[in-house]
């Protein structure tokens, strides 16, 4: 990558924790196969900002299937009136399984943003959770704090390529941002949905790098 071209780009690092490595609660394929490629890409120093997300539940969150009892791990519900995956516990606040992981240096990280605080409601993005009142979905305060340092240009990577990398994709187009998806520097929950992320992020014009 040319680092001129990432003068006010920022790169968003997407929960890498190690609940999402394989071994923990809610692991992705190969999860731990990005971990040292994010660590280089971070000590490279080429992006202006870089943002991580940090998944941060309450114990007894709404999106965990043992809060809901007769339900299992990977089954969808309805919750608040739209489809709920239901997850294994992960990401429990103060939880060694929550914390950013330790194979990666962080000192670069500008911004930290932690999701999924509302007992209630899941927050996939890290711009917005998934639900709120009248439709709209509570911001996070990401992409307030990006504009207001004149980011126009947001790379993400990390986990998981198809749930919370991706909702934070769609949402950056969305709200404005050019979006390039580190699909290597990605891992997905799912192997058979790669196919399908794939188009999706090509018809909202994500650049896939
Ligand atoms: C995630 C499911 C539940 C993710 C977080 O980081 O992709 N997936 N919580
Ligand atoms: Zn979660």
């Amino acid at each position: 990558m040319n680092p001129s071209a990432n003068t006010h780009a920022a790169l968003i690092v997407v929960d890498v924790q190690p609940d999402f490595m394989p071994g923990g609660p809610l692991a992705c394929h190969e999860g731990d196969a990005i971990v040292p490629g994010i660590d280089a890409l971070l000590r490279q120093r080429l992006f202006r900002h870089v943002v991580a997300t940090q998944d941060w539940h309450p114990h007894g969150h709404a999106s965990f299937a043992s809060s809901h009892p007769g339900h299992a791990p990977f089954e969808q519900i309805t919750l608040h009136g739209q489809p709920q995956t239901l997850w294994p516990d992960h990401c429990v606040q103060g939880t060694p399984g929550a914390e950013l992981h330790p194979g990666i240096d962080w000192s670069s990280l500008d911004a930290l943003i932690r999701k999924g605080s509302d007992p209630n409601v899941d927050s996939y993005s890290g711009f917005r959770e998934n639900h709120g009142p009248h439709g709209q979905r509570p911001s996070t305060g990401l992409a307030g704090w990006l504009r207001e340092r004149g980011v126009e240009d947001v790379v993400v990577c990390g986990l998981a390529r198809d749930v919370c990398v991706l909702w934070t994709a769609q949402d950056a187009i969305d709200l404005g941002f050019r979006v390039r998806f580190l699909w290597d520097l990605c891992r997905p929950v799912t192997p058979d949905s790669d196919r399908a992320t794939r188009e999706t992020l090509q018809q909202l014009g994500v650049t896939i790098a």
